[in-house]
């Protein structure tokens, strides 16, 4: 029987089915990698020619995902930016695209929906499109599968599902991204007969959503889950530190009850794409169908006012100069990542009073107000002493914070990286 003859179902079990993964950023790479490591035949889609170009040269364009790792794609598989067409040989289309937040807080889908313009013409009988990307409930429905169920029958000659991804960027985890449980969910159950049998040959588990809806509220209800207990904790340091306690203290003894309690670490404020964005999706929903979600817009004002509290802080410790340091830009840890990072409005709001620069191993420039700022091209340990006040707002593994403390006048610690440093002139907050 001819390959195209052969039902989805019998190539996804075979291996013979290819796979198309559109979006190769952190979380369609690191799906990319997985799925060949499976060894199925995969074409990579992005529309950044550079990408693709540094993808193609078996280099990665990302510092949490190695050339390692590219050049064993590239060995087994093919990259194609913009030959959508080959979006026709592809069995299953897996959508890993940004869905960012519009100025007014709503969900910008226009990523998805010109995604679903330019593979349209593509698209043909016994394909499954899975979106993973993260979307409010019933977009999956809204922005492609009404628009499908034109042309073919869901279920029977197309399959549509969804599966958000549950990817933790920069973070050393003790286990491969095959060993993070998939949540999966599909129209049909034909639909949902594909993707669990081809998720089970890629994911060691994979648990089964009743309806796409209930998988696409997951994936916001779990970060929101995040958002409001770090705006929690973060409401709790301005509490404590009135009080002149330690909350990272408060937090490390609550820490040792075995059950009943989660542990989040105060810091300088919400950054990344998921965090501070995907709660919003549920409040939009929320907003649309007259229910109350203000726990969730709570939470994110808050985040937001840590980094003003953090601002008000710095301000009133300086004592003498007006040359600031801000260590590390990232919106966390050991990423080259600063979208909606804490560290923007910190450096924009200091730099009304001070001179501000900022050192971030792995981000040379950032724009603020689309004015580029690059970091100072080395860290001189010796010359930390050259500025009034070093902020660590990311706490990257691979500063030096024993010369940090030794070489700097006064350190602003937003992240408890010098917790077990007694030196006065470590301010926590
Ligand atoms: N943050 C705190 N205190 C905390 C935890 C985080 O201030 O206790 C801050 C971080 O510094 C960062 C922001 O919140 O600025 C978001 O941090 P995050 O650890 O949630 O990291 P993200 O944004 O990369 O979230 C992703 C999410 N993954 C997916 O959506 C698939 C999230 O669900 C993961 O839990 C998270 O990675 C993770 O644990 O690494």
């Amino acid at each position: 029987m001819l390959n195209t003859e052969l039902s989805l179902y019998s190539k996804i079990k075979s291996k013979n089915a290819i796979i198309g993964v559109i979006g190769l950023g952190y979380v369609g790479l690191e799906l990319a990698i997985t799925i060949a490591k499976k060894r199925y035949k995969i074409y990579g889609f992005d529309t950044n020619f550079k990408k693709i170009k540094i993808l193609k040269n078996g280099k990665s364009p990302l510092n949490t995902i190695n050339s390692k790792s590219i050049k064993f794609l590239n060995k087994n598989n093919l990259f194609h930016a913009n030959k959508i067409k080959y979006i026709s040989n592809c069995d299953i289309i897996i959508i890993c695209l940004p869905t960012p937040l519009k100025k007014n807080n709503s969900p910008d889908v226009s990523y998805l929906d010109d995604c679903y313009n330019s593979i349209s013409p593509y698209l043909r009988k016994n394909q499954m499109l899975i979106l993973e990307s993260t979307v409010y409930p019933g977009a999956t429905k809204e922005l492609f599968e009404k628009k499908i169920s034109k042309r073919f029958e869901i279920g029977k000659t197309f399959n549509v599902c969804f599966s958000p991804e549950r990817i933790s960027p920069g973070k050393k985890l003790s286990f491969e991204y095959s060993q993070i449980p998939k949540i999966i969910s599909g129209r049909t159950k034909e639909c949902v007969n594909n993707i669990s049998t081809f998720y089970n040959k890629i994911f060691q588990t994979v648990h089964l959503c009743e309806t796409i809806e209930i998988a696409e509220f997951t994936k916001l209800y779990e970060n929101a889950f995040r958002a409001v207990n770090i705006a929690f904790v973060n409401q709790m340091k301005i509490v404590s530190d009135k009080m002149g306690i330690n909350i990272f203290e408060v937090v490390k003894a609550a820490s040792t009850k075995p059950f009943g309690f989660t542990p989040f670490s105060p810091g300088p404020g919400v950054g990344g794409h998921c965090i501070p964005i995907d709660p919003m999706f549920i409040t939009y929903v929320a907003k649309k169908i007259k229910v109350n979600s203000n726990f969730i817009e709570l939470a994110r004002k808050v985040n937001f006012e840590i980094t003003n509290w953090i601002v008000k802080k710095i301000k009133n410790k300086i004592k003498t100069g007006k040359n600031i340091l801000i260590l590390g830009v990232a919106y966390k840890k050991n990423i080259d990542d600063y979208r909606e990072s804490p560290a923007i409005k910190i450096i924009d709001q200091l730099k009304k009073d001070y001179v501000v620069k900022f050192y971030d191993p792995y981000i040379n420039k950032i724009s603020i107000n689309s004015k580029n700022l690059n970091s100072i091209k080395k860290l001189l340990y010796k010359k930390l002493k050259n500025f009034s006040a070093v902020v660590i707002v990311a706490d990257h593994d691979n500063f030096d914070y024993k010369k940090i403390v030794k070489y700097s006048k006064i350190i602003f610690d937003t992240r408890n990286v010098l917790a077990n440093n007694s030196s006065k002139k470590i301010i926590s907050c």
